[in-house]
């Protein structure tokens, strides 16, 4: 028979196993039970019986979601309590709400878009009501989840007036997923798609995906690699589409899919891709026919073409223009478009990497066809740490164009780096093209506000995968969510992100979200200092890019070497992109370029990128270029060392396998800072033939054991 203390000790080991194991699945959709009686009671009281208005599946998950949030993070209460209360949460669409509630919303309608929301606590007949509407059930839907958000973080529900809409029309994901799950610079697990058993296996991970994009307004997912293969778009695998398809659309989520452009070939049966062949248009018209017959709500294609191998309309002496709009002509009568990759470079072109894509795009500025947007990277090399905004923003006010950045960390130390992504973005974004003068600013190009453009777009290339807690690291999540909430506005501040994220995910105690929401503010920088300070890109070991390699020169296309970019000599180091080198600054606007010219003017955090200065070169703090660089290196180290307390300190505060996650994958960056700071010093220090200044620790190995690294299967690659 089992005693009392049997039970007890039986009870506790569930219990504590329920408290203190978190796999992080439940990415930022934790709904934590809050712990203050006081605020429980206010929202229980507040909050009264849920009314949803209208039948529809979104509609549904609306109300699936609020019991779910509302049973997790009221309790029990909330179930008995509702019961004896006149106030209620009515939530449904304007065409569903009655007129009694639609008088108290008086104009807000006016000031919303189609998926926007109002949220409103209006009293009338004696009775406390909370609104949440739209003109649309996906706008419901988003209300639903910033409604709760607010509980997530402990916020106030009284006198609630919230009207919100997103600020750009496409917020998607771009997955890098193969059709045989491996993930180009994927770095969490293999890909959640599962190819082989889809349509049948409905994996319950596809709507999880759906709710989590759908809580932070992400509408569109691009559902394979850019580096395409043509066999997605066959019967057999649209079949599979097509039911993924389904499972996201109540969530507002339209799929997406890439378009390999020498698939009429290589499905097709046809000689050629040529974008004004015939037979070409015709396969496409009729391939896009298909689609929509089994996708009705399709969105569209996203197409590499003509870069780094992929065929393209160049293959047939035509331009991107041919391309593109030989897509947009089959999408347009379904309303489809194409969103046209502008990451090119040509092994045929011999000027600075840099500049081709402004030189291949911007002379066709006005002439895409309506449905086509140009997918352009945030800067003009390729996803580095820090990287200078990409010169097309704001220099094609006719076409327009759609931001691509990386939430995954292909040049950034892959998943083991905790680095907060929102830092990097709300950089490029906050950045001035100084196109139509002071304030013309990434972020109004990219919501169309600087030039009027109707269609806006803003793409991420996703570090999801199959790993239980979805991103390999469970911080990491917050650059999925991050990202997620920049492209509803590209005005939230990274600070703000941080903070909802830290409350929603972990806890809002102040002892936690304080010196963890410095942390993440902390990290971007850190991982530049360690790896590229002061301008310095692209030195990444080759190929997989693990690691430094800065001494890497024997590929054979010269933009694929490191260097190509850092081009140290016994003279100095850096890319002289100035008038007096590349001239890549001219396809800025003459205010910013000015200021990238002129070393008087140029911030230091790109110098390198823009000018070759000498070892000796006097940098703000009047110290040498040298010991500046070789600082900045031990600098980062330390940040990344000073991390690893911070963490230290929250084990009270964190479940135990979260707390054990990041921990041991701050110790792995902190080994592998050391290894970037030694590596690169003991390599530029050949060239500059300078000692390390004193504060510098002593590199633990040689340079040849450096170079000796070699790692065949990194992931990703
Ligand atoms: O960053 C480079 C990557 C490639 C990638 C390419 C691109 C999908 O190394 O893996 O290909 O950019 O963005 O097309």
């Amino acid at each position: 028979m089992l005693k009392k203390n049997h039970f007890i000790l039986l009870f506790s080991i569930v219990f504590c196993n329920y408290i203190f194991a978190n796999d992080g699945y439940k990415l930022w959709l934790e709904y934590s039970y809050i712990k203050s009686e006081s605020l429980r009671k206010d929202y229980l009281k507040t909050i009264g019986k849920l009314v949803p208005s209208g039948h529809s599946e979104t509609i549904n998950i609306g109300l699936e979601e609020l019991k779910r949030g509302f049973g997790s993070m009221l309790g029990s209460e909330f179930l008995s309590s509702n019961k004896n209360t006149k106030n209620t949460l009515v939530f449904g669409s304007k065409a569903n709400l009655d007129k009694d509630v639609l008088i108290q919303l008086g104009n807000a309608f006016n000031e919303i878009n189609e998926e926007g929301f109002i949220i409103k606590s209006v009293a009338f007949k004696g009775k406390n009501h909370i609104i949440i509407t739209g003109k649309t059930d996906v706008g419901v839907l988003y209300g639903v989840y910033n409604f709760l958000r607010l509980l997530q973080t402990n916020q106030s529900i009284e006198k609630l007036h919230i009207i919100d809409s997103p600020k750009i029309n496409l917020r998607v994901l771009n997955h890098w997923d193969n059709l045989d799950r491996t993930v180009e610079r994927g770095y969490a697990g293999f890909s959640i798609w599962d190819w082989h058993r889809l349509p049948d296996y409905l994996d319950p991970r596809y709507t999880d995906y759906a709710r989590a994009n759908a809580s932070i307004g992400l509408n569109g997912t691009v559902l394979n690699n850019v580096n395409a293969n043509a066999i997605i778009l066959t019967p057999q695998y649209l079949e599979k589409v097509e039911a993924l398809a389904n499972i996201f659309r109540p969530y507002g989520i339209k799929v997406y899919l890439t378009a390999r452009f020498s698939a009429p070939i290589e499905i097709g049966g046809l000689e050629t891709a040529d974008p004004l062949d015939y037979n070409v248009i015709n396969w496409w018209k009729e391939k896009t026919k298909e689609i929509y017959q089994r996708i009705p709500d399709f969105g569209g294609f996203l197409v590499k073409a003509n870069s780094e191998g992929q065929p393209g309309p160049q293959n047939y002496d035509r331009n991107h223009v041919d391309g593109a709009n030989m897509l947009a002509n089959a999408l347009e009568p379904f309303g489809g478009i194409v969103m046209w990759r502008a990451f090119v470079y040509s092994e045929h072109d011999a000027s600075d990497r840099a500049k081709q894509a402004y030189t291949e795009f911007v002379p066709y500025d006005g002439q895409f066809k309506d449905n086509v947007i140009i997918q352009v990277k945030n800067g003009a090399i390729d996803f580095q740490p820090r990287e200078p905004f990409h010169p097309m923003f704001g220099a094609m006010p006719k076409t327009p164009l759609m931001m691509e950045f990386q939430i995954t960390q292909e040049y950034l130390g892959f998943s083991t780096h905790s680095i907060f992504l929102p830092k990097l973005y709300e950089e490029t974004l906050h950045a001035d093209t100084y196109r139509k003068g002071k304030g013309s600013t990434v972020a109004k190009d990219i919501d169309g506000s600087l030039d009027g453009k109707r269609l806006t777009g803003i793409a991420g290339v996703s570090n999801i995968g199959n790993d239980i807690n979805w991103t390999g690291n469970s911080l990491l999540q917050a650059n999925w969510y991050g990202f997620g909430r920049l492209a509803w506005n590209p005005y939230l501040s990274a600070e703000t992100i941080a903070d909802e994220w830290l409350k929603q995910t972990f806890s809002n105690n102040e002892t936690f979200i304080k010196p963890i929401k410095q942390m993440m503010l902390d990290s971007r920088e850190a991982v530049v200092n360690y790896m590229t300070p002061l301008g310095l890109h692209h030195i990444m070991d080759t190929g997989h890019h693990y690691g430094p390699g800065p001494w890497v020169s024997n590929l054979s296309r010269p933009e694929w070497n490191p260097v190509y970019y850092h081009k140290a000599d016994s003279l100095g180091i850096g890319f002289d992109r100035t008038p007096t080198g590349s001239n890549a600054t001219a396809q800025y606007a003459p205010e910013v370029a000015n200021v990238f010219n002129d070393l008087k003017s140029i911030p230091e955090q790109d110098l390198l990128w823009f000018h070759h200065v000498p070892w000796d070169y006097k940098l703000k703090n009047g110290k040498t270029l040298w010991n500046g660089m070789a600082l900045k290196y031990q600098e980062g180290v330390d940040q990344v060392a000073s991390m690893i307390k911070t963490w230290d300190k929250m084990e009270n505060y964190v479940d135990v396998e979260r707390f054990n996650n990041i921990k041991m994958l701050l110790n792995i960056q902190y080994k592998e800072a050391k290894w970037w700071r030694d590596a690169c010093l003991l390599y530029f220090q050949q060239f500059s033939g300078m000692p390390l200044p004193e504060d510098v620790e002593k590199p633990t190995q040689t340079l040849d054991y450096f170079q000796s690294l070699k790692f065949p299967f990194a992931p990703g690659n």
